[in-house]
């Protein structure tokens, strides 16, 4: 079991030999085998480079390899209205992803699969960042549809920013529409959040009735921003 001195100086040099040898290859493989540098994929914040061939020794430049998250995007206000196809969100909980209700906009829509919840909003909740131009009132018209009853599968909670959850609500069966309408305490009337500043806000969904189909939302001042030519607003990183 005891080893001679020599016997230790030999794995140790061999053992040196492995080290630099793995070593070498790191850094080969670093500079992609040609001996030019490049831009790694993970740095984010690295400048673009001015020459497309620079020399190997001045331009490379080792980043630690931090991912960032990108910021949400932010639906912008163009033409007087936000539009916002809501599967262009992801989807949360019971809200299923479906096309079979022909005629919708965008991808297709979403209905929620889950339990009725009439008592509990902020469940399944869906999140909708938006930028507006005007400090003003604003109408929110959700392309929805549901069928058989006019007061069932008809409804979904709403909010603007942490604000209270508003019941919501249309009555018209079996075909997609506009229609969309606030119940406050039996107060109903059109779906408008009043005096609504420019600058970004969010609008979140979460789930009240079983099998209310939402295909599209339409965010605007005037009230009338309900084309199906209207396109979805850009999205943009603030
Ligand atoms: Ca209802
Ligand atoms: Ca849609």
């Amino acid at each position: 079991m005891h080893r001679r001195p020599i016997q230790q100086l030999r794995h140790l040099f061999f053992f040196a030999v492995v080290t630099a040898v793995f070593l070498s290859s790191i850094v080969a493989l670093l500079r992609n085998g040609s001996g030019q540098p490049t831009q790694s994929r993970f740095a984010f914040n690295q400048p673009a480079m001015a020459n497309a061939s620079p020399s190997p020794a001045e331009a490379f430049t080792y980043l630690p390899l931090i991912m960032v998250p990108e910021a949400p995007c932010v639906y912008m206000e163009t033409d007087d209205a936000v539009v916002i196809e809501i599967e262009s969100v992801p989807a949360a909980e019971d809200w299923q992803f479906e096309t079979s209700f022909p005629s919708y906009t965008g991808n297709g829509y979403y209905v929620w699969r889950g339990p009725e919840q009439y008592g509990t909003p902020g469940i399944g909740v869906l999140t909708y960042p938006i930028s507006v131009t005007k400090s003003s009132d604003y109408q929110l018209n959700i392309r929805n549809s549901h069928p058989t009853n006019p007061s069932l599968y008809n409804d979904v909670w709403v909010r603007l920013d942490n604000g209270p959850w508003i019941k919501s609500f249309s009555n018209v069966i079996n075909a997609w529409t506009y229609d969309f309408n606030f119940d406050q305490g039996g107060n109903l009337g059109a779906a408008i959040f009043k005096n609504v500043t420019a600058g970004i806000h969010t609008i979140e969904l979460s789930a009240r009735s079983a099998g209310f189909r939402l295909d599209r939302l339409v965010f605007s001042a005037n009230g009338s921003g309900q084309l199906e030519t209207e396109p979805e607003s850009p999205c943009v990183v603030p």
